[in-house]
């Protein structure tokens, strides 16, 4: 039994101000969000879509020092830059607001001090790397020294980004602070804690059991940090950029990000209902109002577990229905990175192709990574828009429309009997509103965006199927008929394409000269009445030449090519070293035996390795890039003699070989042939 909802709050995930919005954040979030509420809107549900800049969190901060500007300027510069990108693609936001603004930090430090007033916290107080001479605390990122597992000099205080390890920042060897360039001391500071293992029975009753039909990507991952067992999380970090902690003995300390981040909807609800003279509440509070967060696969455990908790300990609002987040999407097979200019950045298609949004909306739709990683390609957004957009949307209503110019004035003919054919068609027709709400309901948008265009399918075949231009010289009449229900089907379009191709949906309805209807107008071969005028033909979409799209590709070859270059510079060679030197590393083959994760360490895999001279074992930062059962049986190269190290209290004696793609994905590093354990390397 389906739950009837008075009402709909959809959010989609706050972007950092601190960046462009590229093709991955469009196809990940926003055109799924924009899809799921211009639906929502057309059959006439109640629904606000909030969305907004997170301006807060020590990114922006490191930012705001590289370019010796306050964090202030490197946000407000963003915040449009991103507002903007939204405007031009058409992403319907009922508020675009930001986390910098007064009623967000007055509604964030509101629901803290809730919180803190009911007893809700665990304060805890822990040793922490402050910097003596700029007199403040330490984020882990502002730390760097060696790495304890692969010696990489420069890795942070929360993770090596060479071995992709996950540190504490006591972990390091020979820290140091980046702001002064001094070694930083230990010094006690106290926090506040959400104790999230207090919430971790209702968890397992509110998702595990409660919401099973979530996506599985991302039940999958709730499950995976419930069955770990949840911690306390501070909610508050010492930084001066932030909402301040509003109680007296936080001097110096704003909330943690991720606690005043998701308060940002709630603000930009309070915000947008001030401007509309509405009530905020029932969108947040009201049993009857159905709330859905579009995120990306990074943001599931703040959306699914850390938020969720944050509303149950306040206690007066409701809980997400569903929160469908999608998987990365890959750009030419290679992970989007904003540091390696990989990607394609909005206002640059833009420019390179302009009035073609919907084109990248349906790519990005067709293309979505709705279950797992998916890829874009420049040759895939040429084939969709020429075979699919061009070939059968545009050409089907183009013919039709000329058609009735060529043979009728542009104006709707009068239907005769409709034929055996027709029906069918009309009957046809008749599913594909309930095929694509089902869908849309559903989350699945890709499919829905399929079912779309088959009623483009069902026009273009009727069209050809009928001829219309060899029955105008025998039977004007059947003519007529033909064209009245193209143009119906025309009709239909321009209501079912609406959610996903909203630029496209406009043109269609001014060719047709009507206001765009609404949902439960279509299924009908009825809706447009005899003699009713047409505006003249313009195409929907154009042909994509191949030489537009090999210049986008050159432009990512150039970009991949500066970035090896680059990569040269930032990592360059090492000191050279003589052969006596290099003979003291004694590498050698082993084969891995067994492997398990360490509890608590996300990162680490604790092996046994056979090294051809002993049984060991060995601690790996490989969790993220291998499962276990995975790599057991497999040969790799050992660096044996490495002194012992103690890691998470487990002592790990050598090294494994890895090596490391410019996207941080590591592979092993083994011999080409299978060959002896303990044979040397050298
Ligand atoms: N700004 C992270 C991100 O952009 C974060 C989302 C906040 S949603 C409340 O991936
Ligand atoms: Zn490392």
């Amino acid at each position: 039994m389906t739950k009837h909802f008075k009402r709909y709050t959809v959010t989609s995930a706050l972007p950092y101000a601190n960046g462009a919005i590229h093709i991955g954040h469009l196809a990940g979030v926003y055109v799924p969000a924009d899809i799921y509420v211009r639906y929502l809107r057309s059959i006439g549900e109640d629904v606000i879509f909030i969305g907004g800049s997170d301006e807060h969190g020590v990114p922006i901060t490191i930012k705001a020092r590289q370019e010796g500007v306050t964090p202030q300027d490197v946000v407000d510069r963003f915040h449009y830059i991103i507002k903007k990108s939204f405007e031009d693609f058409g992403i319907s936001f009922d508020i675009y607001s930001r986390t910098s603004n007064a009623i967000h930090h007055e509604t964030a430090s509101d629901f803290f001090l809730k919180l803190y007033n009911d007893g809700k916290f665990i304060e805890q107080t822990t040793e922490q790397y402050y910097d003596e001479e700029a007199k403040q605390f330490l984020a882990d990122r502002y730390i760097i020294g060696t790495c304890p597992l692969c010696n990489n000099e420069k890795a942070y205080g929360d993770q090596c980004e060479s071995c992709g390890s996950s540190l504490n920042a006591t972990d390091l060897i020979n820290p140091k602070s980046t702001l002064s360039g001094n070694t930083p001391v230990l010094k006690v500071t106290k926090h506040w804690y959400l104790p999230l293992d207090q919430y971790e029975n209702w968890l397992k009753e509110w998702i595990l059991e409660g919401h099973k039909e979530w996506k599985s990507n991302v039940y999958g991952q709730c499950k995976s940090w419930i069955d770990q067992g949840l911690q306390p999380r501070a909610v508050t970090r010492d930084l001066d950029w932030g909402v301040k902690v509003p109680v007296e003995e936080a001097e110096g300390k704003v909330l943690y990000v991720w606690f005043d981040a998701p308060i940002g909807y709630i603000s930009a609800t309070k915000e947008w209902a001030k401007q509309k003279g509405k009530d905020w509440e029932p969108y947040w509070k009201e049993q009857d109002t159905k709330m859905v967060h579009f995120i990306g696969k990074d943001n599931i455990v703040f959306h699914c577990i850390i938020f969720p908790a944050m509303l149950k300990a306040e206690g007066s609002y409701i809980l997400p229905d569903n929160v469908p987040a999608n998987e990365f999407l890959n750009l030419e097979n290679d992970k989007i990175s904003t540091s390696r200019n990989w990607a394609v950045w909005l206002h640059e298609y833009l420019e390179d192709f302009p009035g073609k949004q919907d084109v990248l909306r349906y790519a990005l739709c067709a293309n979505a990574p709705e279950a797992k990683d998916n890829n874009f390609t420049w040759k895939d957004i040429q084939d969709r828009n020429n075979n699919e957009l061009l070939a059968i949307f545009g050409n089907f209503v183009n013919r039709t429309v000329v058609l009735t110019h060529k043979y009728f004035e542009g104006r709707v003919p009068e239907p005769a009997e409709w034929t055996k054919s027709d029906r069918e068609v009309i009957e046809e027709l008749a599913f594909y509103p309930e095929k694509i709400s089902k869908s849309i309901e559903n989350y699945r948008f890709r499919e829905a965006l399929n079912e779309m265009m088959n009623v483009a399918r069902l026009g273009n075949k009727y069209l050809t199927d009928q001829e219309p231009w060899k029955t105008i010289k025998t039977d004007e009449k059947r003519t007529k008929t033909i064209l009245n229900l193209s143009l119906q089907i025309c009709v239909n379009l321009s209501i079912l394409c609406e959610p996903f191709l909203p630029f496209s949906a406009k043109k269609l309805c001014e060719i047709l000269n009507i206001e765009q209807q609404t949902w439960k107008k279509a299924g009908n071969g009825d809706l447009l009445k005899p003699e009713h005028p047409l505006n003249p033909a313009q195409f929907l979409f154009e042909k994509i030449e191949d030489d537009a799209i090999e210049y986008q590709i050159k432009k990512l070859q150039d970009t991949k090519k500066a970035n090896e270059a680059i990569e040269a510079v930032v990592n360059p060679m090492k000191p050279i070293i003589s052969f006596e030197d290099f003979a003291q590393c004694d590498i050698r083959v082993g084969t891995i035996l067994e492997a398990e994760r360490i509890p608590k360490a996300k990162k680490l895999l604790k092996l046994q390795v056979d090294t051809g001279i002993d049984k060991r074992t060995i601690i790996s930062g490989i969790a993220e890039h291998f499962e276990p059962e995975q790599i057991i049986g497999k040969q790799v190269s050992v660096l044996v003699n490495l002194a012992p190290k103690a890691l998470r209290g487990i002592e790990s004696e050598g090294m494994i070989l890895l090596g490391e793609d410019h996207d941080g994905k590591l592979v092993f590093v083994i011999p080409e042939t299978k060959i002896n354990n303990g044979s040397e390397i050298k």
